[in-house]
């Protein structure tokens, strides 16, 4: 049974961190029913859930996904991109330390867990605003006991890696060609987000079943016709915030 580590939502959201959209209300007592929902989905698909208490004063503290890597060997503390989210690391630390060894990236380069796409043994991970060639390397030489192979993928025009693509059945990738260059994944099925929604590359593969935003109804039909499993949510004030259904949980399949 996978483990899947999340946080509440901060009564702070509104004053999250944007880089690619424009700043719009936010209801933060919405943000909180979807992502209890969010939760229950994850309950539903078999998961233990470890649940942090929210940050206040830490907007984007509910997008664990981008603090720490959870691998099968060792937990991966990363130095996040945005200054202001280094502090939301430690107590995710502290949530990991149970489940797993914790090694931390010390910088100055940085890393967000959102770029991090892991394919088996392999890890994509995308160079963007918040990820640079130096926390890339230090990426790696924590890694090197373990044997993962680490790729670094260029991106244009999104937040992360894992806007532009993510696994959604254990040989098929959902993408979105505009961002990142498929040469990278062809030694995987593509499936295209449908061209009229852009931003619905970012999906959680949960054992066999796709969390996925209600938000694509397109390319979940596309999903569902390639035989994905898909059950949806609605995020969409997290999705304001600039956050989708990865970033949500960190998932800790081998503990
Ligand atoms: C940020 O810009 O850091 C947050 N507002 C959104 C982070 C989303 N994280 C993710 O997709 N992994």
């Amino acid at each position: 049974m996978p483990t899947a580590l999340i946080r509440d939502v901060s009564a702070s959201l509104a004053r999250c961190e944007l880089t690619h959209l424009e700043r719009e209300p936010i209801d933060v007592a919405r943000a909180r029913l979807q992502h209890e929902a969010y939760e229950r989905t994850l309950i539903g698909l078999g998961c233990r859930i470890v649940r942090l208490p929210a940050a206040d004063e830490l907007p984007d503290a509910v997008f664990v996904e981008d603090t720490a890597l959870a691998l099968d060997e060792a937990a991966v503390l990363t130095r996040p991109g945005a200054p202001s989210r280094r502090p939301e690391c430690d107590s995710v630390a502290a949530a990991l330390e149970p489940f797993l060894p914790v090694v931390r990236m010390r910088g100055p380069g940085t890393l967000d867990g959102g770029d991090v796409l892991r394919v088996d043994r392999t890890l994509y991970v995308g160079l963007s605003t918040r990820t640079d060639r130096a926390g890339i390397a230090e990426l790696e030489s924590l890694l090197a006991p373990y044997g993962y192979a680490v790729r670094a993928v260029p991106l244009i025009g999104c937040l992360h890696l894992k806007t532009a693509v993510t696994q959604v059945a254990p040989r098929a990738l959902l993408i979105n060609r505009n961002w990142v260059d498929p040469a990278t994944f062809d030694r995987y099925d593509l499936i295209d987000v449908d061209p009229a929604e852009p931003m619905a590359a970012n999906a959680l593969l949960v054992g066999d079943r796709l969390v996925y935003p209600a938000a694509f109804p397109r390319t979940a039909d596309r999903l569902r016709s390639h035989g994905v499993a898909v059950v949806t949510v609605d995020l969409s004030e997290v999705a304001k915030a600039e956050g989708g259904v990865t970033c949500c949980s960190i998932l800790l399949n081998g503990a």
